[in-house]
């Protein structure tokens, strides 16, 4: 299906239609799952269905490739890539403030990946081999509890049917830094097969936070307050995250280490309702499917398309570069091939005024614990900044109290991919659909929705769950025994009947 005057052809699709199996292509593209690790096909199966019919239920089992996207082809010219390239051992952080990050520019930057470990070690052969059996957040169920899937089967899955998924299943997964929540899997099992089982805490020490966004004041909140914000990001083509802005005016970075990633980007000031209509569903490729030719279109008596008069800016992200995307743009990104990479949301002092007007809003308690951290450095200085760095900060907040809640539509909102955690809600004029990359907002009661907090009402739910079915089964119990017993009393009345009966009839015989 040609989608504009920028896509052109590539070998891998042709070599796809030359009528290649999927498997037989993931042969070509190097190692296989099953050399490194054994998958029970049956077992296989059920665990896919399993978490397709969990994370899209709205989704027929037999319908994941009914539209066929399998066979477009979505890769860009790079002609059609504006973003400009700057390589961090190049630009000061001084200068990437001034001409990015303050005027809020999305720009890639090369050179972050340099030194990492992630640059050898996350490839299909090395992360199968440390990490075959642990479970890979995929998604979540419609309550909002989390779809996992083992590695194994998920790098399978890619190797097979994901190839004709129309929108495959995507490792989105936020807890690999989380305290106490990956173990190793499967441990003794996979040493005696010569695997080396890690950790998914590991994957924490294989990169480091680029430069340019090391200064997070959501540090400052503590680890399990403040909402998810670093996810390991791995799936294969046409996988990726539908059209959202990162939750809380965050700004993020996403630093690619295989593969290729197709981005449009929109400035915050891009009528929502324009670059994310009503769709059947959210998904990346379905946007770039259906909503990115309409944007193209230049219509009658008009010199400019849709997405040229908002500054849509398209982007081809290559491995080893890092994408910077300034708080409040919208984004929407499709993986061309199969990828791997690492993203993090931070609040930075210069994008503290965008991130406080929304936080104070949808996480208040967050944002209290934020500015009274800030407010303490103010007095007694920080490692990094004096106590006036502070102050200005502090004083920079304060100026906002007469500033009114930023609306909803344009303030935080909405990741989603097939699979990443999120989260839906309604947008200010009630019709919109959109989705919050997991970092949810205090509840209506101003319930606080950190990770502990969350927990803790996740387990309380569970405990009240459980007393109402105890309840309901000593009901059930009460019913029964209830009904036994004048089921008895009846027999015995019928019984005293058949007696009587048996009287009357020896008595007249006598
Ligand atoms: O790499 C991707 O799929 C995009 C990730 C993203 O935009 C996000 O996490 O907010
Ligand atoms: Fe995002």
């Amino acid at each position: 299906m040609p989608l504009s005057a920028t896509h052109f052809n590539i070998s891998n699709i042709s070599e796809r239609l030359d009528g290649d199996t999927p498997v037989k292509l993931a042969n070509k593209n190097g190692i296989k799952t099953t050399d490194i690790i054994k998958i029970n096909q049956k077992k296989y199966e059920r665990k896919v269905k399993k978490v397709k019919l969990n994370a899209r239920s709205e989704l027929d089992i037999f319908e994941w490739s009914k539209c066929g996207f399998a066979n477009n082809n979505y890769w860009i010219s790079p002609d059609a890539d504006k973003l400009p390239r700057i390589d961090v051992s190049q630009v000061s952080r001084e200068d990437f403030i001034m001409k990015y990050e303050a005027p809020g520019l999305p720009v890639v930057i090369t050179g972050c990946t340099r030194g990492w470990a992630a640059e050898t070690k996350w490839n299909k052969e090395e992360l199968l081999r440390n990490y075959a059996r642990h479970k890979f957040k995929i998604g979540e169920d419609d309550k909002g509890n989390p779809v996992r899937m083992t590695f194994k089967y998920y790098m399978y899955y890619l190797e097979t049917e994901g190839f004709k998924d129309d929108s495959p299943l995507y490792i989105f997964d936020s807890s690999f830094g989380r305290r106490g929540k990956s173990k190793k899997a499967g441990v003794e099992e996979l040493k005696k097969k010569n695997l080396r089982p890690k950790s998914k805490e590991y994957l924490l020490k294989d990169y480091k936070v680029p430069t340019y966004f090391d200064d997070d004041l959501f540090r400052f909140t503590g680890e399990n307050r403040r909402p998810p914000y670093r996810w390991f990001i791995l799936g294969g083509e046409r996988s990726g995250t539908g059209i959202h802005a990162d939750p809380l005016g965050t700004s993020a970075w996403n630093t690619l280490l295989v593969g290729h990633k197709r981005w449009c980007l929109f400035p915050p000031s891009t009528p929502r309702k324009l670059i994310d209509p009503k769709q059947k569903d959210h998904e990346a490729v379905t946007w770039f499917t259906c909503v990115l030719p309409k944007l193209l279109e230049v219509h009658e008596g008009k010199n400019k398309s849709l997405a040229e008069e908002y500054g849509m800016i398209e982007a081809l992200q290559r491995p080893g570069e890092t994408m910077f995307v300034p708080g409040g743009w919208y984004h929407v990104v499709m993986n061309l091939d199969f990828t791997i990479a690492v993203t993090q949301n931070f609040c930075s002092p210069t994008s503290i005024e965008q991130v406080w007007l929304r936080t104070r809003n949808a996480r208040p308690k967050l944002a209290q614990k934020l500015l009274s951290k800030i407010i303490r450095l103010s007095t007694i200085g920080g490692t990094r900044h004096s106590k006036n760095f502070y102050r200005n900060l502090v004083n920079k907040i304060k100026a906002l109290e007469t500033i009114p809640a930023l609306p909803e539509s344009s303030s935080s909102s909405s990741s989603s991919s097939t699979s990443s955690s999120e989260k839906s809600s309604t947008d200010d004029d009630g019709d919109t659909e959109v989705s919050e990359t997991e970092s949810e907002e205090d509840g209506a009661d101003g319930e606080c929705r950190c990770y502990s907090c969350k927990m803790k009402a996740k387990r309380k739910a569970k405990r009240q769950e459980r007393e109402k079915q105890k309840l309901e089964m000593q009901k059930e119990w009460e019913k029964r025994r209830y009904e036994n017993n004048t089921g008895g009393m009846l027999k015995r009345e019928e019984r005293m009947t058949i007696e009587d009966d048996r009287d009357r009839k020896k008595r007249r015989e006598m």
